[in-house]
This record gives C-alpha cells, sequence and structure tokens, in this order.
C-alpha cells in the first residue's frame, strides 16, 4: 500500500527585505511566501513554497489567492490519493483547475520532497541527477539610488558573493535609466556582467531606443523589454539587435516557449518553477527552449529558501545555464525560516545534500513569521 496524502497546510510568512527593492511596478519593503507542508499516512513531510512579488504587481496570482486556491479547490482533491506518483497527481489537478500555476509549483514541489524523503535521495536525483553542485547567482541591484547600487556592487564583488549584477529600470524616463545603467557598468567595468529588467514597462519604439543605448554602454542582456503579450515585438528587436533578449514574462510553460521560438525569436529565456507550475514542468520549458537554440538562465520570483533549492535542484541537472541562475530571493531577506541557509560563496551557491531538498524548517522562526 503506498502512502496516501493526509494534510496540506498553506500558510502565509511575511519577512522584511533587506532594503527597499526597486522593480518597475512596485517597490517591495517585505516579502510574503506561501509555504506549504504537506504530511503523508507514513508520518514523512514535505514542503513546497510560492512565491510572487508585491501581491498582485506581478501576476495575476496573490499569496492569498494562491492559499485560497490550495486550501479551497487542490487539496480536496489531493487528500487521500496515493503520494508517490506525481504525475498522476498533476494530471487530476489539471483535469479539475485551471491555470494557478504558483500554487501547482507549491505542490509538485511539497510532493517532490516527500518523494525524496520516502526514497531517501536528494530532488535532483528525482529529476534525473545533478550535473552541477555549485550554480552562478547574480544579484539585483534595485535600491533605487545609483550611488548605492554602485556600493552594494564593490563591496559585493570584492566578497566574491556575486560577480553578475541585473538592474531593474523602467519606472523611470529612458534617459534617467540609461544614465543610471551606464554610471554603474562604467563604476564595475569588466569584472562585472550588467543585464537589465524592464518587467514590460517600455513600448517597441522606446525598446529600440532603449536597447541601442544599453547596447552602447556595454549592457549584456535586456530582460522583458516589452509587454509580455507581445510576442512580436519580442521578435522584432530580437532580429534588429545583437545585445541579447531575455523573455521572462513572455514564457510561463513550454508551449509558450514553442510560440515564441516558432515566431523566430532568438535570445534567453528565464525559466521560473513558479511560471511553469513546478520544477517538472520548468524543465520542460528548458527542453523546448534548448532545441530552439535559446540560451537558458535560472530565474526567480524573490522566493525564499525552499523555493529557491527546489529550483536549483531542478537547474543542478541542465547540462548548460548559458546565462547563470538569479537564486538570491534568500539574501534579500532579513531571516529565514530553515535551519541552515544556503552557503553562497565564490560567485554562487552550493546545491543542498541531503534527502527530498535538504531543507529543514525552523519551527521557532516559522511560528514568529507566520501572518497571524
Ligand atoms: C523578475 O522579473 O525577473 C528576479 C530578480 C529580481 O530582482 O526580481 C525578479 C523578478
Ligand atoms: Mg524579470
Amino acid at each position: 500500500m503506498p502512502a496516501t496524502i493526509q494534510s496540506i497546510e498553506a500558510m502565509l510568512v511575511d519577512i522584511p527585505t533587506i532594503r527597499p527593492h526597486q522593480l518597475s511596478m512596485t517597490t517591495m519593503a517585505v516579502q510574503t511566501m506561501v509555504i506549504v507542508r504537506m504530511k503523508d499516512s507514513e508520518g514523512l513531510e514535505g514542503v513546497g513554497e510560492a512565491t510572487t512579488i508585491g501581491g498582485l504587481a506581478y501576476g495575476p496570482e496573490s499569496p492569498e489567492s494562491v492559499k485560497l486556491t490550495i486550501d479551497t479547490y487542490f487539496a480536496p482533491l489531493l487528500l487521500g490519493q496515493a503520494a508517490d506518483n506525481i504525475n498522476t497527481l498533476r494530471v487530476r489537478l489539471d483535469a479539475c483547475t485551471r491555470g494557478n500555476n504558483l500554487a501547482k509549483s507549491a505542490i509538485e514541489t511539497a510532493l517532490l520532497d516527500l518523494q525524496g524523503k520516502r526514497l531517501n535521495r536528494p530532488v535532483s536525483d528525482l529529476l534525473g541527477g545533478a550535473v552541477h553542485q555549485h550554480l552562478p547567482v547574480l544579484w539585483t541591484l534595485a535600491s533605487g539610488n545609483t550611488a548605492k547600487d554602485i556600493d552594494e556592487a564593490h563591496s559585493l564583488i570584492a566578497a566574491k558573493r556575486h560577480c553578475d549584477f541585473k538592474l531593474k529600470i523602467g519606472s523611470r524616463s529612458l534617459m534617467d535609466d540609461v544614465r543610471h545603467v551606464a554610471a554603474i557598468k562604467s563604476a564595475v567595468g569588466d569584472s562585472a556582467s550588467v543585464r537589465v529588467d524592464v518587467n514590460q514597462a517600455w513600448d517597441e519604439a522606446t525598446a529600440a531606443r532603449g536597447m541601442a543605448e544599453l547596447q552602447a554602454a556595454g549592457i549584456d542582456l535586456v530582460e522583458q523589454p516589452t509587454p509580455m503579450k507581445d510576442l512580436a515585438a519580442l521578435v522584432r528587436l530580437s532580429e534588429k539587435f545583437h545585445l541579447p533578449i531575455l523573455a521572462d514574462e513572455a514564457v510561463a510553460d513550454a508551449k509558450d516557449m514553442f510560440s515564441l521560438a516558432a515566431a523566430g525569436f532568438a535570445g534567453a529565456v528565464a525559466l521560473k518553477i513558479a511560471k511553469a507550475g513546478g520544477p517538472l514542468r520548468a524543465l520542460e520549458v528548458a527542453r523546448v527552449a534548448d532545441a530552439a537554440g535559446i540560451g537558458l538562465y535560472g530565474g526567480t520570483l524573490l522566493e525564499g529558501t525552499i523555493g529557491s533549492v527546489a529550483a536549483l535542484h531542478a537547474w543542478s541537472t541542465l547540462d548548460k545555464i548559458h546565462w547563470g541562475t538569479e537564486m538570491f530571493g534568500p539574501l534579500l531577506m532579513k531571516d529565514d525560516i530553515v535551519v541552515k541557509r544556503l552557503n553562497f560563496h565564490d560567485n554562487g551557491v552550493e546545491l543542498p545534500t541531503g534527502p527530498g531538498l535538504g531543507i529543514e524548517i525552523d519551527e521557532d522562526k516559522l511560528t514568529y513569521y507566520r501572518r497571524k
């Protein structure tokens, strides 16, 4: 008799950020994670996380809606089901519910953690095996102030914590943003790769002017310059400039990746377990991108340690992650809810070892930060 799913609990956990994090659509001072704890009939527990940025500022699921979706719609479909066949449970959820990929990602992560603990294998083994134990991680400079961002970059380069940086732009005028980016690039020089994320803030004409300026300033990558549904604009811009484009909001799942590649896009894609609906599905996006010659990047929705580790297990199985990863979410938060924090060093992070995700919840911290 396989173990069955006995309980699923989804809780909101609020942790302040170390400094304001300014994006084109919101400024974050706190990060809200939805943490899922799933227990089976043998007493094992799997954990998962669904996290987004700024409530509803980033996408159509908020932390509060993710909790409601899991409590009201997913839990009744999963309770009492065999816990050991993730594909069967996925099909069951998809037959009765549409979308809600963030919530699905937390569930898939908890099932993988549970399965890994049952089999005494790390999640990366369940995904075919890790090719990398240490993955590169960039940092986002987004204090909203050029001088502060330059100081932050210099101290992180000196500590060898990060050598690649992403700048969040799009909330100011184009030329203000260009001056901000060019000042940071010239301060860090060739010792760092500097990329920008516009989070859909530009129309195509502004993007064309912006890309020309950013190319001249020595920027390496421009992320989601135009609105997510405007695939034709991304394709045209990718044809016009050598400066590569990273598709983020435009690509959630494998079908989105196929559509963009089939439309003629060349560049790279930000894989995110939250957008895709879990680590397994994010790897499906990677396969399509790879087949189309599109570069891979391990992306984040600024998850805490649980979500970041779930993603790291997935990215660790990829042969080439052309643009590295941005799994720095835990470092943006003032505190953590796990016993042992991730080990960031040498411009990257260690993949945790141990069964499942390889993390343990700190119960006191969870009680403290859990929304009452
Ligand atoms: C995004 O749009 O890429 C990733 C890093 C960061 O600072 O924000 C996220 C979201
Ligand atoms: Mg992005």
